[in-house]
C-alpha cells in the first residue's frame, strides 16, 4: 500500500468546467456515461491527464467526440490515463459498467434495502466513474437518471430538477442540475420505494425553501424530529453566523444501510436511519438529542464544507471540526450549555485521548495517510472542534463572528487550507496568534501543571505553568503549544474576587478597574515555562483553572481535595463544579486501584459519599447537571490515566464504589426515582428530559445492589414506561445483574421489537456491551441470531463494537475476547473494509496492558496482518499499531 504525504501536495494540472452524467440503473449492472468539459490546462508544459477509477468495468473513451483507441490511454487498477490530450479545453466522454447490488462495501453507488444510493466522501466517486476524485477540482454538474418507474418511482440527485418524465419499456427519468460548483465526493444520487415529509421553510431573505425527508412510508411518521430539527437549524445559523440557505429544495434521505452518521451531499443529505427515525416508543432522549445534533452538522456543512470546501484531504478538519463545533453551539443553545459542555469534554477523554497517545496519534491536520477513510477519527473532529472554540474563546465572540465573516468572504467557491482559516481569524481582528497553528501539525495532548502561592504582605497570587507536549508516532520533539487558560479566583466565600492586574514577563496588563469589575480571565500560555502574578489578591484564592474547559489539555494542579470539594460547592463556573467532582472521583479510582492490585480490603472515603449526596439533594441545581455530576468518570478514562492498564482492577472499584454509593444513599436515590417518574407524554425538551436522566441515572444505582425489593421497583419501571427512555433504561439496569429476571425481560423486549430494526440493535448493544463475567459465549452466540447480519454496519457497531467497549470481556485474560474480534475482522474485511476497519482499531492500543494481555492481542494483529487480500483500510491500522 501507498502511502500519502501532505508535503508531496501539487495542484492539479487540468480543471473541469461541468460535468453531465446519465445513470441506466439496471438490475444486474448500472451504465455510467459522463461528459466532463475540460478546461485548458493549467500551466507549464503538456502533460497527462490521469483520472482515478476503481471497481469500474470501461466501455468507451471518446475525446471531443472522437472515440480512442487501446493505444490512446492506459489503463491499470487504479487508474485510467491519457498522455497527452488536447492543449486547449475539450470535452471528455466516458461509458462505465457498474455492479451496485454487488457492492457490499457501502462506498460509490450500492444498493441499501432495495433502494439505490451513493456515498463518495472521500474518495468513492471514483468507484461511479473515472474521474479526477479530488476535492480541489470543483465542476458544476447535471445528472440525468433513467430507471424503471415501479422500482424506482423517486429518483434524487444534487440541486434543482429541471425535467422529469416517462420512458418506453415501463422506465422513466429525472434530470437533475446543481448551479454551485462541487468536488466528486458531494455527489448524490438515489432512486428508490419512498415517500417524503415536506415542510418548508423561509429564510431570512424571505426565499421559500422545499423541505423534504425520504423513508420508506412505514417510516415517514418516524420524521417529525428530524424535521423540526432541520428547521431549527436553519434559523440557527442565520441568527448566530448569518448563513442563509443558497437553494429552493433540501432533501434529507434515510437508508437504513450505510457505513457511518449521515453525509452532507449538497441539498441531498444521505443519512444512516438510526438518525433520522425516532419517536417516543421507539428512541431515547439520547437518540433525540443525536438525531438534532447531527441533522444540524449536515446542514451546517452546506457553508463549511460545501460552499468553502478543503483542498485536500489533510485539510478535513478545516470542515469537521468547524462544523462539529458549529453543532456543538447549536446544541448547546437548544439545550443546557453545561450539560452539553460535559458530555463533549468526557467524550474527548475517553475516545481522543487514548488516540493522542497511541499508536494512531495524529495531528488535527495528518501528514499522512494510506486509506483517508482511517482518519475520520476523534481527533480531527472532536479536537479539531476544541481548535476551533480556542479561536472563539481567545477573539471573544464577536471577534470569532468578523473571522468567519471574512473566511466566507474570501474563499466562498474555493477548496482552501486550514491557514486559511487561521488568516481570516487573524487579519479581521488584526491578532497575532503565530504559534496557534502548532494545534494543526502537533499530535498529542499537551500536559499542564499548574503550582501556586500566595504573598499576604504583598497581596500578590502567582500561578506558574509548566507544559509539556508528550512524543507521538514520527514527532519525538515538540514546541511550546498557545494555551488559552480561563480563570477565576474563588474568596473564601465562595464568590468570584474582582481581578484588577496582572504581572507577565515584568509587564504589568490592566485587567478591570473598580468601577467595572471584571472577575474572569484569559491567561494566554505560550512558553514551556511561564508565571502570572495578580495583584490586589486580598487573601490567598482558591483558583479555578481552565473554566469550560479552556483547551483541549491535561490539566494536573497542587489543589488539595479540601479545595475541590469547595469548588465543587461554590465554583460559578458550572463546567468546573462538574470538573471538581471529576478530579475527585479520578484521585479516589486511582487509590482504590492501587489498593485492589495489593488484594487491600477496599473501603470509600465517606466524605465522598457526603459529597455526592450534597449533589443529589441540592434542588437548586439542573437535574441533568445533577445526573451527570454523580456518574463516575467512565472505566476508559481511568485506564488512560495508569502506567499498565488493569481491566480488571478498575473495574471491580467502579462497580465497589457504585454499591457503596446505593447503599449509603439508598433512600435518597429511592425518592429521586419516585419523585421524577415521567408523565404519560413524551415531550422533548431539556427539562424533561433532564428529569429522565436523573431518574434513569438513581435506578442504575439502587440496581447495582441486586436487592430483589429493588430488583421489584426497577422491573415496575420497565412495565410502566410509556417511552423507550424509561424503558430502556429499566432493562440496562436490571441487565447489570446476570440470573433468571434479566433473561426474562430480554427475551420479553425482543419480542416487543422485533419488528423494529433500530430498536433491536439496542437491544443487540445493550448485550454486547455487557460486563457480565464469560459475555463473549452469549456474544458468539447472538452472532447467529437471525436479526443480526454482518452486511449492515449498524448491526456490527451494536453487537461487535459494543463487546469492545467492555473492558473486562474484551480484555478477558484466557484471550477469548481478542481471538473473538480477530476472527472477526478477517471476515468482515471481505464485506466492507471500512466497517472492519473500525472494529480493528480496538486492538490499537494493545501496549497499555500487561504482557500476558499484549501477547495475545499482538498475537491476533499479526494473525490479520498476515492475511491474504486484506484491505488498505485494516492493514494501515493493524500496520501501525504493531509499528
Ligand atoms: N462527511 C461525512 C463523513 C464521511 C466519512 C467518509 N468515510 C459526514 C460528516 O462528517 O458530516
Ligand atoms: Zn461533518
Amino acid at each position: 500500500p501507498r502511502e500519502i504525504f501532505l508535503k508531496d501536495y501539487k495542484m492539479p494540472d487540468y480543471l473541469f468546467d461541468t460535468v453531465d452524467l446519465r445513470f441506466d440503473l439496471g438490475e444486474d449492472k448500472t451504465i455510467v456515461s459522463s461528459k466532463i468539459a475540460v478546461l485548458s490546462r493549467v500551466e507549464g508544459a503538456p502533460c497527462p491527464l490521469v483520472l482515478h477509477g476503481s471497481d469500474l468495468k470501461l466501455l468507451s473513451i471518446k475525446v471531443d467526440g472522437k472515440e480512442l483507441k487501446k493505444e490512446d490511454f492506459h489503463l491499470d487498477h487504479r487508474h485510467l490515463t491519457l498522455p497527452s490530450p488536447p492543449a486547449s479545453a475539450f470535452i471528455l466522454e466516458i461509458v462505465t459498467e457498474i455492479y451496485p447490488q454487488k457492492n457490499t462495501s457501502l462506498e460509490g453507488l450500492f444498493k441499501s434495502s432495495g433502494n439505490f444510493c451513493t456515498q463518495c466522501e472521500a474518495e468513492g466517486f471514483r468507484k461511479i466513474t473515472f474521474y479526477q476524485d479530488r476535492p480541489d477540482v470543483m465542476a458544476r454538474y447535471t445528472c440525468r437518471i433513467v430507471a424503471d418507474k415501479t422500482l424506482y418511482p423517486v429518483l434524487l440527485s444534487n440541486g434543482n430538477l429541471l425535467e422529469q418524465g416517462d420512458l418506453e419499456g415501463d422506465k422513466h427519468y429525472a434530470l437533475w442540475e446543481d448551479p454551485f460548483k462541487k468536488p466528486s465526493y458531494l455527489f448524490a444520487l438515489v432512486a428508490g420505494q419512498l415517500e417524503s415529509r415536506d415542510d418548508k421553510f423561509i429564510t431570512c431573505s424571505g426565499r421559500e425553501v422545499q423541505l423534504r425527508i425520504w423513508t420508506p412510508s412505514e417510516d415517514v411518521p418516524k420524521t417529525a424530529h428530524a424535521m423540526y430539527s432541520l428547521k431549527a437549524a436553519m434559523k440557527w445559523d442565520e441568527d448566530v453566523f448569518g448563513l442563509e440557505y443558497d437553494l429552493e429544495l433540501f432533501n434529507i434521505v434515510a437508508v437504513p444501510d450505510f457505513n457511518m452518521g449521515a453525509m452532507e451531499n449538497k441539498s441531498l443529505n444521505i443519512f444512516n436511519s438510526k438518525l433520522v427515525l425516532a419517536s417516543p416508543e421507539t428512541a431515547t432522549d439520547g437518540d433525540y438529542a443525536a438525531i438534532l445534533g447531527v441533522i444540524g452538522h449536515e446542514y451546517f456543512h452546506n457553508w463549511t464544507g460545501n460552499r468553502v470546501t478543503c483542498r485536500d484531504w489533510f485539510q478535513l478538519s478545516l470542515k469537521e471540526g468547524l462544523t462539529v463545533f458549529r453543532d456543538q453551539e447549536f446544541s448547546s443553545d437548544m439545550g443546557s450549555r453545561t450539560v452539553k459542555r460535559i458530555a463533549d469534554v468526557s467524550r474527548l477523554r475517553n475516545y481522543q485521548f487514548p488516540q493522542d497517545a497511541g499508536p494512531m496519534a495524529h495531528p488535527v491536520r495528518p501528514h499522512s495517510y494510506i486509506k483517508m477513510d482511517n482518519f475520520y477519527t476523534v481527533t480531527v473532529y472532536e479536537k479539531g472542534a476544541e481548535v476551533v472554540r480556542m479561536y472563539k474563546t481567545l477573539l471573544g465572540s464577536s471577534g470569532f463572528r468578523k473571522g468567519m465573516d471574512l473566511y466566507f468572504k474570501r474563499h466562498d467557491g474555493q477548496a482552501v487550507t486550514c491557514e486559511d482559516f487561521f488568516a481570516a481569524m487573524c487579519d479581521a481582528n488584526d491578532a497575532d496568534l503565530s504559534s496557534f497553528l502548532f494545534w494543526y501539525s502537533q499530535a498529542g495532548t499537551p500536559q499542564v501543571r499548574v503550582t501556586s502561592s500566595y504573598d499576604p504582605d504583598a497581596r500578590m497570587y502567582s500561578l506558574k505553568f509548566n507544559q509539556e507536549v508528550p512524543p507521538t508516532p514520527d514527532q519525538p520533539v515538540k514546541e511550546p503549544m498557545f494555551i488559552p487558560i480561563a480563570l477565576g479566583l474563588l474568596d473564601s466565600n465562595g464568590k468570584d474576587m474582582p481581578l484588577t492586574c496582572v504581572y507577565h514577563d515584568g509587564v504589568q496588563q490592566t485587567i478591570s478597574s473598580n468601577d467595572q469589575p471584571v472577575c474572569k480571565t484569559i491567561l494566554h500560555v505560550k512558553k514551556k515555562e511561564e508565571e502570572f502574578v495578580f495583584a490586589n489578591i486580598p487573601e490567598r484564592p482558591i483558583p479555578s483553572l481552565l473554566r469550560d474547559y479552556s483547551a483541549p489539555i491535561r490539566l494536573d494542579s497542587d489543589l488539595t481535595d479540601s479545595d475541590l470539594f469547595f469548588l465543587l460547592a461554590h465554583d460559578s463556573d458550572e463546567f468546573n463544579r462538574w470538573e471538581a467532582g471529576q478530579v475527585l472521583a479520578r484521585k479516589l479510582m486511582l487509590s482504590l486501584v492501587a489498593d485492589f492490585q495489593q488484594n487491600k480490603s477496599l473501603s470509600l472515603n465517606p466524605k465522598f459519599v457526603e459529597g455526592i449526596r450534597s449533589i443529589l439533594c441540592n434542588t437548586s441545581l439542573d437535574k441533568e447537571f445533577i445526573a451527570k455530576a454523580i456518574t463516575l468518570p467512565g472505566e476508559g478514562e481511568i485506564m488512560d490515566m495508569m502506567t499498565v492498564a488493569d481491566p480488571d482492577a478498575v473495574h471491580a472499584v467502579r462497580v465497589f464504589i457504585k454499591k457503596q454509593i446505593a447503599l449509603n444513599l439508598k433512600e435518597d436515590l429511592l425518592a429521586t426515582v419516585i419523585n421524577n417518574r415521567s408523565s404519560e407524554t413524551y415531550v422533548f425538551d431539556h427539562h424533561n428530559m433532564a428529569r429522565r436522566a436523573l431518574k434513569n441515572t438513581s435506578l442504575a444505582y439502587l440496581a447495582s445492589l441486586d436487592d430483589p425489593e429493588l430488583t421489584d421497583l426497577v422491573l415496575h419501571e420497565y412495565k410502566s414506561a410509556t417511552n423507550l427512555t424509561d424503558q430502556f433504561a429499566a432493562l440496562a439496569a436490571i441487565a447489570q445483574n446476570a440470573g433468571q429476571v434479566r433473561d426474562g425481560v430480554l427475551s420479553d423486549f425482543y419480542t416487543k421489537w422485533q419488528h423494529d430494526f433500530l430498536v433491536v440493535n439496542k437491544w443487540f448493544a445493550l448485550q454486547a456491551m455487557s460486563d457480565i463475567p464469560g459475555n463473549v459465549t452469549n456474544v458468539q452466540k447472538l452472532l447467529s441470531h437471525p436479526a443480526f447480519d454482518l452486511r449492515n454496519p449498524n448491526k456490527v457497531y451494536s453487537l461487535i463494537g459494543g463487546f469492545c467497549g467492555s473492558p473486562v470481556n474484551f480484555h478477558a485474560k484466557d484471550g477469548s475476547g481478542y481471538k473473538f474480534l480477530g476472527e472477526l475482522v478477517l471476515q468482515l474485511d471481505k464485506i466492507n473494509p471500512q466497517v472492519a476497519s473500525r472494529m480493528v482499531s480496538a486492538f490499537s492500543r494493545w501496549r497499555r496492558y500487561d504482557e500476558h494481555r499484549q501477547a495475545l492481542a499482538k498475537a491476533q494483529l499479526e494473525m490479520i496482518i498476515s492475511a491474504n487480500g486484506l484491505s488498505d483500510n485494516v492493514y494501515e491500522i493493524a500496520s501501525k499499531s504493531l509499528a
